[in-house]
């Protein structure tokens, strides 16, 4: 079972769910990572991809870093293989910030795949 020392924020969702007190559907975990379908999703494929300890986004996280950001691509790719759209392409998105749509203020990825996605994203 993988362990790890989390830092949680009691009113944060994702907190929530990395500490498994509101149920997800759980795809991969690591020590420092867990990875759960979309409760929305927008692809064929879209799993988050959270790291167990709270960061507000990707700008805090690299800020903050201590190599949890390699943690998060690594488990990012580790999911599109077990979901079997790494070969044929798949997108990982950080929304940062309101103004690019995040609504989850706990760094989240999103990995999205299964289909043919369009470039620029909107
Ligand atoms: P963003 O807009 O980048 O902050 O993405 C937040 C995502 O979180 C959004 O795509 C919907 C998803 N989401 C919100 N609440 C829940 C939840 O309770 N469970 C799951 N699995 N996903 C959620």
């Amino acid at each position: 079972m993988a362990t790890a020392t989390l830092s949680l924020v009691t009113d944060c969702l994702f907190c929530k769910i990395a500490a498994k007190e509101i149920p997800a559907e759980i795809v991969l975990e690591t020590a420092r990572a867990l990875a759960f379908r979309d409760i929305n999703p927008q692809a064929p494929t879209h799993v988050l991809v959270i790291s167990k300890s709270h960061h507000a986004n990707a700008a805090a996280l690299a800020e903050a870093d201590d190599g949890l950001a390699d943690d998060l691509l690594k488990a990012c790719h580790a999911v599109a293989v077990q979901e079997g759209v790494a070969e044929t392409g798949y997108r990982v998105v950080f929304n940062t910030g309101p103004g690019a749509g995040q609504t989850v203020f706990h760094v989240h990825a999103h990995v999205l795949g299964g289909r043919s996605l369009q470039w620029p994203p909107g």
